[in-house]
């Protein structure tokens, strides 16, 4: 089976990361991951990370660098994480559909709430590499 992408974005602004708190499906609700999606076909992941960031938390951000490395999540999806910026002028993040609670997190309070488990080495490497 052909491998898909699913885009997270560390978005920092100001020294903090933001972290959305999942409100759907039951078993991942409740728990904290870097937002972002599915890479549609023949999509670009840095554009699917803008697409998902406006449609998650209606924010104009752009991509910055691939945070080496991909992490596996249910088949046939893997996780890539890309540093991301608010554009000036931006909206702030808001949570719209897919997520309940927002919080920008500086690097004491990062391990404060409960990340998807997947989510926890890739943020490891993304803490990393900023
Ligand atoms: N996922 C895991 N960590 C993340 C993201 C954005 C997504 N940081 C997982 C949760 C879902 C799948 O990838 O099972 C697809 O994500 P979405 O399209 O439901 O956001
Ligand atoms: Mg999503």
């Amino acid at each position: 089976m052909t491998e898909r992408i699913v885009v997270g974005a560390a978005l920092v602004d100001g020294g903090r990361l933001l972290a959305a708190r999942r409100s759907a499906p039951a078993d991942l609700a409740g728990r904290w991951e870097l937002p972002g999606g599915k890479v549609e076909p023949g999509e670009a992941p840095e554009a699917a990370l803008v697409r998902e960031l406006r449609e998650e938390l209606g924010v104009a951000a752009e991509a910055g660098e691939r945070v080496p490395g991909q992490w596996p999540l249910r088949p046939p999806f893997a996780l890539h994480v890309w540093t991301a910026r608010l554009l000036p002028g931006s909206p702030a993040p808001a949570p719209l559909e897919d997520h309940d609670a927002l919080r920008w997190l500086t690097p004491a309070r990062i391990w404060d709430v409960p990340w998807l488990d997947q989510d926890v080495p890739a943020l490891r490497q993304a803490l990393a590499h900023l």
